[in-house]
């Protein structure tokens, strides 16, 4: 399907070094070494609800990785997918009495928009689950030839014991995995599993539902399934990076990466798996399913400037849990308009340090709180707040103006 329109990217004075984000599989920081392009694959949403800023925070993150690698001098290929057909979305189609196909389009309409107004660069293949069910289907075959598909009534299961390296991309203990498979859309206790952790690669026609035919029957793929198929086919297997929220390191990309390494053996699915932390609202995780949600388009619509919010993203660690408040948007919009008042000057302190600073930081595990103080202090220094002020540099609001655009995705 089409992804969204492209922000202008300017180019900076100097390369940015080498990047490295955190991989859930190893707990290290791993610098990343693309070969060509830099590959990666990134969850995306199921569209039967606007995007929330937990959702956007994620992409924000994301974001800041493609603008690294970008910045340090490589190309980037990047894939997401559109769940456009899974168990959520059917039950709220149903719940509001839309046709789920339609829900789709709408929601995933409205997070292209939320994309572009928050200067996400697009995905160069946005990909839905439905256009891609020949995919799931050819990797379902190849699982089935590497003896890892057994059938329960008409549902094909897959055995997580087929990959030797199960459990190596969360790096979680069974008993961990078992509390955990349930509460996110696996079937632990289905009668006739051979392993109450195997799931689901082919889901045989319900009535009510969905389905398309395949050799299996109709049906239509498991959720799992469909984004190994999506990153195999658009970027193909020892891609960079796979990220997502960490509410999908298990099961889902645990069982993404297993179907990959069976399907194609000695290759690992991506080199690092990198997870950003749960948004919460109101003491829990914002989630579609409890309702605790701030909407981007809502906030878009109340007038509220998008790179506020942006701001609001950018100062917590992708990787940490925190919580949305509205104090700290409201903050962010007077800090937007303190840096620029400093960048209306034209001239202003010295910005190579601090290109040098917000490059370093960001190359840094994505370290945005960091860039997002370095800009800062350029903001002090050239206001003279600090009693620092030094206006030597005569195009110093040029340079910064452009580094907060292609670094940080902040357009001012
Ligand atoms: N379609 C699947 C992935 S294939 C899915 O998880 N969709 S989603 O709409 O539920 O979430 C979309 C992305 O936002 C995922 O990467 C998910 O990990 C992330 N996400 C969901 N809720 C939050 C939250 N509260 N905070 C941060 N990220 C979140
Ligand atoms: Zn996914």
């Amino acid at each position: 399907m089409r992804a969204w329109t492209s922000p202008e990217v300017p180019s900076l004075p100097v390369t940015g070094p080498a990047v490295r984000v955190h991989d859930t599989a190893t707990g290290a920081l791993v610098e990343t070494r693309p070969e060509g392009p830099a590959r990666m694959y990134v969850c995306g949403i199921t569209p039967y609800d606007a995007t929330h800023m937990g959702h956007a925070a994620t992409y924000v993150a994301f974001d800041l990785l493609n603008r690294a690698w970008r910045n340090a001098g490589h190309e980037v290929t990047y894939v997401q997918n559109v769940t456009d057909v899974d168990d959520p979305l059917l039950e709220r189609a149903t719940r509001v009495g839309v046709d789920w196909a339609e829900l789709a389009l709408r929601e995933t309409q409205l997070f292209r928009d939320d994309m572009e107004a928050l200067r996400v660069l697009p995905p160069a293949h946005y990909v839905g689950a439905v256009e891609s069910i020949p995919l799931a289907v050819a990797v379902i075959e190849r699982l089935q030839a590497a003896g890892a598909i057994y059938q329960v009534d008409t549902d094909l299961y897959y055995s997580v014991t087929a990959d030797h390296a199960f459990g190596d991309v969360s790096g979680w203990d069974r008993d961990r995995m078992l509390e955990i498979f349930g509460e996110r859309g696996g079937d632990p206790d289905r009668e006739g599993k051979k392993d109450p952790l195997d799931c689901v690669v082919w889901r045989g026609e319900r009535e009510g539902e969905p389905s398309w035919p395949s050799p299996f029957g109709p049906g239509r793929p498991g959720w799992h399934v469909e984004c190994t198929a999506i990153a195999l086919e658009h970027l193909g297997a020892g891609f960079d990076v796979q990220g997502g929220g960490s509410d999908l390191v298990f099961p889902h990309h645990e069982m993404g990466a297993g179907h990959a390494q069976v399907a194609e053996p000695g290759v690992s699915f991506a080199r690092a798996y990198a997870h950003a932390g749960m948004v919460a609202y109101d003491g829990e995780k914002m989630s579609k399913s409890k309702g605790n949600l701030v909407f981007v388009s809502a906030l878009r619509r109340s007038e509220v400037d998008p790179m506020a919010i942006r701001l609001v993203l950018l100062r917590h660690h992708y990787r940490s849990d925190w919580e949305w408040t509205d104090d700290q948007l409201w903050d962010a919009v007077d800090t937007l308009a303190t840096w620029r008042r400093a960048l209306a000057l034209g001239a202003g302190a010295d910005s190579a340090p601090v290109v040098e600073r917000v490059l370093a930081a960001l190359a840094t595990d994505l370290d945005a709180p960091a860039a997002v103080q370095a800009v800062q202090d350029w903001v002090e220094a050239t206001l003279g707040t600090t009693g620092l002020a030094d206006t030597s540099d005569p195009d110093a609001a040029a340079t910064v103006h452009r580094l907060l655009d292609a670094a940080l995705g902040l357009s001012l």
